[in-house]
C-alpha cells in the first residue's frame, strides 16, 4: 500500500472543500463510521478525546479501509507524541495551539526526519513494519501533512510568521479555544471571532496553505459562512456531537408522539 498516495493533494486542494470527521471517543468503530460515511479525512483528537497514543494504530486501520486519510491531533507540540502519530500510520498531523513562527517550527521539526528535522528512525506500522523501511523514509518529508492548529489572538495576530515556517502545509481553527482567547468562551459566532477567522483564511490564500476549520456543531450558516470566508478544509461535528444530537433526537421523536 502507498500510505502517501494524494495525501497531500487531497489536503491542500485550495478550490474544493474537503470534507472530514473528528473522532473523540477513541474507539475504531467511530472513525470506521466516519469514513464509511464518505469523508475525505477523519481526525483522531488525542489532544480533548479519550483516544490514547496506543490507539492510533487502530485508528489508521480503521479509516484506511476506505479512500479516507487518517489525521491526529496530537495531545501537545511535542516530539514524541507527534512522532508517535506518524510511526503508527497517520497521513497527517494536526497541532494544538500554535502561536507562533517558533512553536510552528518545532512542530514541523518533530515530523520530518533528518536533516529537515529531529524525526528517529525506526521499523514501525507507517512503514509496513520495516518492509518499506527505505520507500518510506525517502517519501516522508514531503508527503506527510503538518497542519497548525491557530486558536488564540496571538496565533492571529502571528499568523505570517507562523505560515511562513518552512514544512507548515496549513491551519486548522479551533473556535472554542480561539473565542475563549478573546474572553468570550463558546461564542464561536461572534464577530471578533469572526473576523480573526477571516484574518487566517486572507493570510492562508496569500501563503498558498490549507485553510482549514474545525466546525464543532455544524449548520448551514456556520458551514456556508466558513466556506465563504476562503476555508476550504472543514472538520465537520465529532462523534460525540453526532451521538448526543441523535440520541436527543429519537427521545424527542418519542416524547412528540
Ligand atoms: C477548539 O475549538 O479550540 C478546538 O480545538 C476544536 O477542535
Ligand atoms: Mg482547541
Amino acid at each position: 500500500m502507498n500510505w502517501f498516495e494524494n495525501t497531500l493533494e487531497q489536503i491542500k486542494k485550495p478550490s474544493v472543500p474537503t470534507l472530514g470527521g473528528w473522532c473523540q471517543i477513541g474507539h475504531p468503530a467511530s472513525a470506521e463510521i466516519m469514513a464509511r460515511a464518505g469523508f475525505s479525512f477523519v481526525v483522531l483528537d488525542c489532544e480533548h478525546g479519550e483516544a490514547e497514543d496506543a490507539g492510533i494504530g487502530d485508528f489508521c486501520r480503521a479509516v484506511r479501509q476506505f479512500d479516507c486519510l487518517p489525521l491526529v491531533r496530537v495531545k501537545e507540540n511535542a516530539v514524541l507524541p507527534i512522532r508517535r502519530a506518524l510511526d503508527l500510520g497517520a497521513a497527517g498531523i494536526i497541532v494544538p495551539l500554535v502561536n507562533g513562527a517558533e512553536e510552528a517550527a518545532k512542530a514541523v521539526a518533530a515530523a520530518k526526519y533528518p536533516p529537515e528535522g529531529v524525526r528517529g528512525f525506526a521499523f514501525h506500522r507507517g512503514n509496513n513494519w520495516g518492509v518499506d523501511f527505505s520507500e518510506y523514509v525517502k517519501n516522508a518529508n514531503k508527503a506527510i501533512a503538518v497542519i497548525v492548529m491557530i486558536e488564540s489572538r496571538e496565533a492571529v495576530e502571528n499568523i505570517d510568521e507562523i505560515l511562513q515556517a518552512d514544512g507548515v502545509d496549513g491551519v486548522f481553527i479551533g473556535p472554542y479555544d480561539m473565542s475563549g482567547s478573546y474572553g468570550i468562551a463558546g461564542q464561536t459566532d461572534n464577530p471578533l471571532v469572526k473576523e480573526a477567522c477571516s484574518t487566517v483564511a486572507i493570510a492562508c490564500k496569500k501563503y498558498h496553505k490549507a485553510a482549514g476549520a474545525h466546525i464543532v456543531i455544524p449548520n448551514s450558516e456556520n458551514v456556508d459562512s466558513a466556506v465563504k470566508q476562503g476555508f476550504h478544509l472543514l472538520a465537520l461535528g465529532m462523534d460525540t456531537v453526532f451521538l448526543a444530537n441523535g440520541a436527543k433526537q429519537a427521545l424527542e421523536m418519542m416524547q412528540n408522539d
